[in-house]
């Protein structure tokens, strides 16, 4: 089993609503590493290279528009299965889907407010961390704990 890295994003209503502690514990306490970190702001231009399936869809503008609103906090998390482990942790895409216990069915009510971003894929990771990550800016970092979290068998 490989281990993955994927951006997740705590949009704006994460951060407005001052729960990002929150939602980055439930990465950590799961034993993701993040190993890259900011608190930053979406341009037009960013949205439509990371929404560029979306662009021409319906609710494109009111998805950049909210995307934009208000500064978000970008990370990249690894982990065993970081990508599919993620999106397991985050539901539904819209919170009224989202079952209890994931990060959108436990603290979101919205469809289009849906408060966090995982890749899809291991590809759609490593484009997505492209565009919000320069390599300088992601941390190979060895935590004392980590032998007691992740085992050889689990790196792969
Ligand atoms: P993101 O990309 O935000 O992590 O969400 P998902 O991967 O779960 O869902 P997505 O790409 O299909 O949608 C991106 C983003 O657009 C909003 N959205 C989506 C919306 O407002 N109306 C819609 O009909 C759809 C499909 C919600 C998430």
């Amino acid at each position: 089993m490989a281990m993955e890295r994927t951006l997740i994003l705590i949009k704006p209503d994460g951060v407005q609503r001052g729960i990002v502690g929150r939602i980055l514990e439930r990465f950590e306490t799961r034993g993701l590493k993040i190993v890259g970190m900011k608190l930053m702001k979406m341009t037009d231009a960013l949205a439509s290279q990371h929404y560029k399936d979306h662009v021409g869809k319906g609710f494109y503008a009111g998805l950049v528009k909210f995307m934009t609103s208000s500064p978000l906090v970008a990370m990249c998390v690894e982990g065993p299965k970081a990508v599919e482990v993620a999106r397991k942790m985050m539901g539904k895409t819209f919170c009224t889907d989202a079952e209890s216990g994931t990060i959108r069915g436990d603290f979101g009510i919205s469809r289009g407010m849906n408060l966090i971003h995982g890749s899809d894929s291991p590809e759609s990771a490593k484009r997505e961390l492209g565009l919000f990550f320069k390599p300088e800016e992601l941390f190979e970092i060895s935590r004392a704990g980590d032998a007691w979290v992740v085992s050889d068998e689990d790196r792969g």
